[in-house]
């Protein structure tokens, strides 16, 4: 009988995602590995995922991460977007 079970709480609401997990869906959704998707599949992907976003919220979302409205998300626009995304869900 030690004192070696410590239960670990407050982990639950812990939703940011590492930099490997957003690397590693980028490139799943970047099936050609172009370096860049189309809006239309992170939008796809962000409403499937997320459930609780609409697809205006995202479309809101992606209007303002593609800087150079390009209608193709390159890694670090991506980058912005989950940024927003935890942004707006933490508020
Ligand atoms: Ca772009």
């Amino acid at each position: 009988m030690g004192c070696g079970s410590s239960t670990s709480t407050g982990t639950e609401n812990n939703q940011t995602p590492t930099m490997d997990e957003l690397i590693h869906s980028f490139r799943a959704l970047d099936s050609d590995g172009s370096g860049s998707v189309t809006t239309g599949e992170i939008k796809k992907m962000l409403v499937q995922t997320k459930g609780y976003y609409t697809e205006d919220e995202v479309s809101a979302i992606m209007k303002d991460a593609d800087v150079d409205e390009n209608d193709r998300v390159s890694f670090s626009e991506y980058i912005r977007i989950i940024a927003k995304m935890f942004a707006a869900t933490s508020a």
